[in-house]
């Protein structure tokens, strides 16, 4: 019997992993076992070897039992040793970068607003955010003495003492850019004008630097009738509303006449603004039939030539169509918050709706 110690308990501590324990097991204490076999022999012993011989089994197999569960510890504490050595880590290292970028919502809404218009047939133009008064103003039936050029809150290019060129401003809309490409292009002309404007105003629904977009079509029988389906089509891709209702409200600016404000159907019930259904109308744009005083500063025949133009703030339509409560949130340095609006640096701009001419 105390071979058979010897030869077990030796060859468990030898043991080189689980599988080669198991067997030893087997060879042991398993039912046909070589210490098992031992103990059923006890049957046929007198009392007296079985009183001496039975315990000894008995400890005999305890014994191998104890170094078993011993060895299996031993070989997992081995395993997991190994797996810290092989897997480690430093913690310390500088994490990969990510992407920071976003795609700001105003850039986003003017390019949404660029290829619905583009679907129509309209081409953007672009011109100076420094202007001379005469684009800005005379040229759209804003004359010197004229209230709407208080009204505008214009800055002016400082000019140094003696210099008296005519006054620069900055732009106070994008019209100038209309009137530029009137001049260069002659009728027919469909364009949209999208870009910087500035005013001296600022609380939570103004600042001083927004951006609008103003379009403007001319041809020879162009009517208001044109212009209620164009504005019609772009609200309904832009907004993403089939059902989109407009409202046109008699209005007056210097450059279009007649003119008409435009409001759209919406809902503010719950505190949530909800466009095209409802029983609220919010404005969302201005617009009316060229004056014909603008088309011939911008080099174009009354009598030959009419068209609807129509201006909006894009830094607004972005606050609508996103659910951006303060305008003055756009023009922050900090841009972390257009993340909880799902502004992403992957954001591509789609064509919406998928209007056809
Ligand atoms: C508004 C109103 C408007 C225009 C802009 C325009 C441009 C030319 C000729 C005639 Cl070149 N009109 N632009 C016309 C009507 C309204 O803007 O409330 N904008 C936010």
């Amino acid at each position: 019997m105390d071979d058979l110690r010897q030869k077990y308990i030796g060859a468990i501590a030898d043991a080189a992993d689980e599988p080669a324990l198991e067997e030893l097991r087997l060879q042991a204490v398993g039912k046909k076992g070589e210490v098992s076999l031992m103990m059923r022999e006890l049957g046929r012993m007198t009392p007296d070897e079985r009183q001496e011989m039975g315990p000894k089994l008995n400890a005999l197999k305890d014994e191998i039992n104890s170094a078993l569960a011993a060895k299996k510890a031993a070989l997992a504490d081995a395993a997991l040793n190994e797996r810290l050595r092989a897997e480690w880590l430093d913690v310390t290292l500088p994490g990969r970068p990510r992407r920071q970028g976003t795609i700001h919502p105003v850039s986003q809404v003017t390019d949404e607003i660029t290829a619905i218009f583009a679907d129509m047939g309209f081409s953007v133009a672009e011109g100076p955010q420094i202007e001379s008064d005469w684009f800005n103003f005379d040229a759209l039936n804003i004359p010197p003495e004229h209230p709407a050029r208080q009204e505008h809150d214009t800055f002016f290019m400082s000019r140094a003492e003696g210099d008296d060129r005519p006054p620069h401003v900055l732009r106070t809309h994008t019209s100038p850019v209309q009137i530029r490409a009137m001049q260069e292009t002659g009728a027919p002309i469909r364009v949209i004008a999208p870009g910087r404007v500035y005013r001296c105003d600022y609380d939570q629904t103004h600042t001083p630097m927004f951006h609008q977009v103003e379009g403007l079509a001319i041809g020879r029988d162009i009517s208001m009738a044109n212009l209620k389906w164009v504005l019609e089509e772009f609200c309904r891709a832009f907004f993403e509303v089939e059902g989109v209702e407009l409202r046109f409200r008699a209005s007056h600016f210097p450059f279009t006449e007649p003119s008409a404000e435009v409001d759209i159907r919406c809902s503010w019930a719950g505190g949530s603004l909800k466009i095209g259904e409802g029983d609220d109308w919010l404005e969302i744009l201005g617009s009316g039939m060229v004056h014909p005083k603008v088309l011939k500063a911008g080099g174009i025949d009354p009598d030959q030539w009419q068209g609807f133009a129509f201006g909006m703030g894009i830094d607004r339509l972005a606050m609508l169509k996103y659910g951006i409560p303060d305008l003055r949130a756009f023009f922050d340095s900090d841009l972390r918050w257009l993340r909880h609006y799902g502004f992403s640096a992957l954001d591509v701009p789609t064509l919406q709706g998928g209007l056809s001419v």
